[in-house]
């Protein structure tokens, strides 16, 4: 009789939930920290949603060991926070803020008292200010030195407690935002620079990693890459292509390059012809090589359908901000592909396609493509959550949509996917970067607005209880 094997995960599986230094700390300009590059930008008027910025967040700053409490009860086993270069450096580099490290000693004694695994992300995001003034911070390869200084300050401080370290959160979704969008810091058009400042980007976190080796040994080290699998619209073969394109533009440019340490040949041949392609130096081949990760850290969300466009087709659309649902518009690069809703899924109410089989597809095709382990490093529903007058907070979408993430990673896993971990995104409510306060992540409600920090009162909602009791069953009773 054919007995089919349990399929289950690890004993020592990772169940964790993550978050960004901007998006939760605030205290933005105490204990000596200095400005980075997202505090000068979401001042600009019109670039965030209402306004709204990090200045006060959601006081994790000050709130830190309430939070942590939290994870404990909820049996937490892993959690990931990024850490604030200019709280370290805050003229980026040079003299180093004490006051700052000994912030981040307190949030990871913390964790490990409470026996969760802290996840250390590097960068996401918040470079400091002082950079980008003096030399145009990713603009420029004086970055690459300062990073990896900045991280070996880390590694010495943090290397006999923290195992597992993210390199860049999310190079493609930022150097995309920062020089195409210009929807992030520093707010360019230029596909040419974005090519340049993402090869710099490259070369950061290859150094990056290649200090880890000899400062944190016996840890694991890789980056978050912002990982939407692509699908072709149709089996046209003109969609097949443009679908090949997108796969090769705007995944294989980021994961053959951190994996493999070379970028994918078609794409750089075109960019090549165009006039686009980064520049070369001496020893940048010898340096990518050096910085093969660990593990892929993964944060998915969606995948992304794509179809023929033609040489005057779309360029770049709108992008839903605001959760009025269907207001995405599609966007594109001429003569290579542009995005399509796809019909077989449901969206949330910012438009982005509720696909958790594509999150499956997805590990397989890093695990065949690369053999290395995955993180997942995020994976959500941002959503409209409402306080009830009783004082909870009835989530089931969001229990909905990470149940059904879940069971397909115990897929993957018996498809040969080693997956180390699982952090949701996020575990309190936070700052989104250009959604405000409203597009709610978390299993914890803070109680505040983009108009009012009310008093950030820390509310349990019901898929707190539920990832409880997952984390208790080892993800049996999903
Ligand atoms: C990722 C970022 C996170 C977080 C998340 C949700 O791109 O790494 O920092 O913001 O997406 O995105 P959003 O807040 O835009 O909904």
């Amino acid at each position: 009789m054919h007995h089919e094997q349990k399929k289950a995960f690890p004993t020592d599986f990772l169940w964790g939930s993550a978050s960004a230094a901007y998006q939760v700390e605030g205290a933005w300009d105490e204990d000596g920290k200095g400005p980075s590059m997202w505090d000068s930008f979401t001042k600009i008027p019109g670039k965030t949603f209402k306004g709204t910025n990090g200045d006060v967040a959601v006081d994790h700053y000050h709130r830190y060991k309430e939070d942590i409490a939290l994870m404990a009860k909820q049996g937490l086993k892993a959690y990931r926070f990024s850490i604030s270069w200019p709280r370290i450096y805050p003229q980026g580099k040079g003299e180093v803020n004490e006051a700052g490290l000994v912030f981040y000693d307190q949030l990871i004694d913390e964790l490990i008292a409470n026996q969760i695994e802290p996840v250390l992300t590097l960068y996401h995001w918040d470079a400091p200010q002082a950079l980008a003034d003096e030399y145009g911070a990713w603009e420029s390869r004086e970055m690459i030195e300062d990073f990896n200084q900045y991280c070996i300050t880390l590694y010495k401080r943090y290397g006999d407690r923290v195992k597992y370290w993210v390199s860049l959160n999310e190079q493609n979704y930022n150097s995309n935002h920062a020089f195409i969008t210009a929807m992030h810091p520093p707010g360019v058009h230029d596909r040419k620079r974005f090519y340049e400042a993402n090869h710099i980007a490259f070369l950061a976190n290859a150094k990056a990693i290649e200090s880890f080796r000899q400062y944190v040994p016996n840890g694991k080290i890789g980056p978050s890459f912002a990982y939407s699998p692509s699908y072709p619209a149709s089996s046209q073969p003109r969609d097949m292509l443009a679908y090949e394109n997108a796969e090769e533009f705007q995944n294989n440019w980021w994961l053959d390059t951190y994996c493999l340490g070379h970028y994918p040949q078609v794409a750089l041949r075109y960019l090549q012809e165009h006039d686009l392609a980064p520049t070369f130096e001496e020893g940048d081949i010898e340096l990518l090589t050096k910085g093969i990760p660990d593990f892929v850290g993964v944060n998915y969300y969606q995948t992304i359908t794509y179809e023929f466009n033609p040489i005057d087709g779309v360029a770049e659309g709108k992008m839903n901000t605001t959760g009025q649902k269907g207001s995405n518009e599609d966007t594109g690069r001429p003569g290579l592909y542009k995005t399509t809703p796809n019909g077989h899924l449901e969206t949330s109410n910012w438009d982005w396609a509720i696909d958790p089989i594509g999150l499956r597809i997805g590990l397989r095709r890093i695990t065949s493509r690369y053999g290395l382990p995955v993180f997942i490093t995020e994976n959500g529903l941002g959503e409209f959550d409402k306080l009830e007058a009783d004082g909870s907070i009835q989530d089931d979408y969001r229990i909905d949509y990470l149940r059904s993430h879940l069971e397909q990673c115990r897929e993957a896993i018996a498809d040969g996917v080693d997956l180390i971990g699982y952090c949701s995104w996020s575990f309190t409510d936070l700052l989104s970067w250009l959604n405000g306060y409203q597009k709610r992540y978390g299993f914890v409600y803070i109680n505040r607005d983009e108009d009012s920090e009310k008093d950030m009162r820390r509310i349990p909602k019901k898929s707190y209880y539920w990832y409880q009791q997952v984390i208790e069953s080892n993800g049996e009773q999903l």
